[in-house]
């Protein structure tokens, strides 16, 4: 089965969003983002998993997210993605990994390299209950401080569940991600965070 990869931002609270958005904006954070999404050897592409309300929640002109396969969950077939080619609508996170693999075999013209998973909290449940050998990495942006005490939805504290995450360090995340990484506490606009990446095995 393919291996997934969840990429999210979370305050120390886990909070990950305010009124349908993100509750912060940091030029940096989401172009680290976008980065670690896009970045693939020549001639493939990654995959970008999401929910029907993250997928909204994109800019428009950023959706769909370009040089990256966006698939998206929606329990609304009809769900109306908006002519796009590069987008492909399923309604629960196995039937979109199974879309994900037919893309990814042998026959298809741009083979996938990872898949991500980018959310939502509901999304990211699903995704962290999954057994190890397939979501074995987490790429988290820990914001330190302030708390976003506002934020209105969470994604779940996946180191107080049964399976054990361990930090991996910088140097295994750099070469992770196949590029270099800001180390150590970022501050942009008064918001601190963190480039983290947990493993299990
Ligand atoms: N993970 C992390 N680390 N940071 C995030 O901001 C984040 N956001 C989501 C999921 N995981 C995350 C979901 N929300 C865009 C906007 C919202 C969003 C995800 C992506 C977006 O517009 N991305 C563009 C970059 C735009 C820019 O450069 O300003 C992209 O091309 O990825």
């Amino acid at each position: 089965m393919l291996r997934l990869t969840i990429v999210v931002a979370a305050t120390k609270s886990n909070g990950i969003g305010f009124s349908s958005r993100l509750p912060w904006r940091l030029r940096k954070e989401i172009k680290y983002f976008a980065q670690v999404t896009t970045t693939a050897p020549s001639g493939q592409q990654n995959a970008v998993i999401m929910g029907r309300n993250t997928w909204e929640s994109i800019p428009q002109k950023f959706r769909p997210l370009p040089n990256r396969v966006n698939v998206v969950i929606s329990r609304n077939l009809g769900y109306d993605l908006c002519e796009f080619a590069a987008s492909v609508n399923e309604h629960d996170l196995k039937s979109a990994l199974s879309q994900v693999e037919n893309l990814t075999s042998a026959s298809s013209s741009s083979p996938i390299h990872r898949a991500f998973i980018i959310g939502g909290a509901s999304i990211y449940s699903e995704a962290i209950g999954l057994p190890t050998d397939v979501v074995d990495h987490i790429l988290l942006t820990r914001i330190i401080s302030p708390d976003f005490e506002e934020c209105d939805v969470f994604m779940p504290d996946f180191l107080s569940g049964k399976a054990r995450w361990k930090r991996a360090t910088h140097a295994a995340l750099e070469e992770w991600v196949g590029f270099e990484v800001a180390e150590g506490v970022q501050e942009e606009d008064g918001v601190k965070y963190e480039f983290q990446m947990w493993v299990r095995d």
